[in-house]
C-alpha cells in the first residue's frame, strides 16, 4: 500500500506540504491543477512545477485527482472528439513526470452533493451532511450557492467554470439516459486506451456521490456492484479501473463495500477511505474513520486491502472539521491525519499478526 494525502496546491490549500510531512507514513500527494477548466490541456511547466515542489519534500506525485471530463464527453455531443484529444495530450504529459493513476468521475454536472457543509456532530465537530428531504426541495441554483459561498477556497468538483452555464447544461441532460452515459463512457475509454497503455497510466473512476440517480433529474451510473461490473466490461483492459470510495458507495446501505472491494480488487488502483453514518430516514453524515463512529466496517475495508497485498494507492477521504480548523470543507489536516493513523493502526497490527515485523 502507498499512503497518500490530497493536496490542492501551493497557495490553494490551508494544508502545506510541510504539514503533510509530519503525518507518519505518507508516501505521496494526490494533486491536480485545480484551476484548469475541464477539457483544456494541462501546461507542462505547471505539471513540472508541482513535481519539483513534491520532490523537495520527498513525496511522489503518482496519483492525480482529478483530470475532469468535459460535459460534452459525458453527454456524447459532437465537440467531444476535440476534448478527448486534449485529454489524451494531458495523459501524455502526465506520463512524462511518471504519473501512474488518474482519478476521474463521470457524474453529470455536479460532483458530490450535500445539503450542509458544516453539520454539527455530538462532539462539537462539524462535517458534510446529506438530507434526503432537503434535496427534494432545493433548487440547483440554491445548492450551488450553498456549496460555493461557505468557504474562501474553491470547492473541488464545484469549480465556477463547471457551473457557469448551469441551466443550459441541466437542460441538455434532459434526454441523456443511464444507457447513454455508459455508451459515452465506453467511447471515451476506447479512445484514450492506447495513450494509457503507452504511458502505463491507469484510469480510476470515482463512484457517484451519493450513489443514486434522480437528483435534479440527472442520471448517475457509478453507483453499485452491478454497475461497476458493467463499467469494467465496457473496455475490459487493465487500464480501465476504479477509485474505490467507501464513503460514496457506502452511503447506500445496500452497497456492501467490503464485498465490493474484494470482488473488484484487481481493478482497484486507488482507495478512498471514509466512514459515514446513515440514519434510518436515509440521511447521512460523514464521520471519523473509526468503524464504531459510522455505518461502515473500516477495519474490514483495510483487512480486505491487506489480505490482497494491495500495491496501489490509498488516501483518507473527507474528514470532519476539528479544533476550529479553518479549511476547505472536508479537507482539513487534523481529521484526515487521524484517519491515516487509524488505517495504519489496523494495517500494522495485521502485519505483526502475520509475523512480518
Ligand atoms: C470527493 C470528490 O469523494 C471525493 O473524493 O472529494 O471531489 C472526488 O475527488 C472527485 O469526485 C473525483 O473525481
Ligand atoms: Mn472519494
Amino acid at each position: 500500500m502507498n499512503m497518500t494525502f490530497r493536496w490542492y496546491g501551493k497557495g490553494n490549500d490551508s494544508v502545506t506540504l510541510a504539514d503533510i510531512k509530519q503525518i507518519p507514513g505518507v508516501d505521496g500527494v494526490v494533486w491536480a491543477l485545480h484551476d484548469m477548466p475541464a477539457g483544456e490541456v494541462w501546461p507542462m511547466e505547471r505539471i513540472q512545477e508541482v513535481k519539483e515542489q513534491a520532490d523537495e519534500h520527498g513525496f511522489n506525485i503518482d496519483v492525480v485527482e482529478s483530470v475532469n471530463i468535459h460535459e460534452s464527453i459525458k453527454m456524447g455531443t459532437p465537440e467531444r472528439d476535440k476534448y478527448i484529444e486534449n485529454y489524451i495530450e494531458t495523459i501524455n504529459r502526465l506520463g512524462k513526470v511518471g504519473v501512474k493513476v488518474i482519478c476521474y468521475n463521470f457524474m453529470p454536472v455536479f460532483d458530490w452533493v450535500r445539503t450542509e457543509l458544516f453539520h454539527e456532530l455530538e462532539d462539537g465537530s462539524t462535517a458534510l451532511f446529506f438530507n434526503k428531504e432537503a434535496i427534494e426541495t432545493i433548487s440547483p441554483q440554491a445548492l450551488v450557492e450553498l456549496v460555493t459561498s461557505k468557504s474562501e477556497y474553491t470547492v473541488a468538483g464545484w469549480e465556477p467554470e463547471r457551473l457557469k452555464e448551469l441551466n443550459t447544461v441541466l437542460d441538455a441532460y434532459k434526454n441523456v439516459t443511464e444507457d447513454d452515459l455508459f455508451d459515452n463512457l465506453k467511447y471515451f475509454l476506447t479512445a484514450i486506451g492506447p495513450a494509457c497503455a503507452a504511458n502505463d497510466i491507469k484510469m480510476a473512476i470515482h463512484p457517484d456521490d451519493p450513489p443514486w440517480g434522480g437528483i435534479f433529474g440527472l442520471p448517475r451510473i457509478v453507483t453499485n456492484k452491478e454497475n461497476l461490473k458493467r463499467l469494467i466490461e465496457l473496455v475490459d483492459e487493465p487500464f480501465n479501473g476504479l477509485t474505490l470510495c467507501t464513503g460514496s458507495l457506502g452511503s447506500n446501505p445496500d452497497n456492501d463495500v467490503v464485498d465490493i472491494i474484494k470482488t473488484y480488487m484487481d481493478r482497484i488502483y486507488f482507495g478512498h477511505v471514509r466512514n459515514v453514518r446513515i440514519y434510518d430516514n436515509g440521511n447521512f453524515v460523514e464521520t471519523s474513520h473509526r468503524t464504531q463512529d459510522g455505518s461502515l466496517d473500516i477495519q474490514g475495508v483495510m483487512k480486505a486491502y491487506h489480505d490482497a497485498d494491495f500495491q496501489y494507492y490509498i488516501r483518507p477521504d473527507h474528514g470532519r472539521h476539528l479544533w476550529n480548523e479553518d479549511c476547505r470543507p472536508g479537507y482539513g489536516l487534523y481529521d484526515r491525519a487521524l484517519g491515516i493513523m487509524y488505517m495504519y493502526g489496523i494495517w500494522d497490527t495485521l502485519n505483526r499478526k502475520e509475523g512480518d515485523k
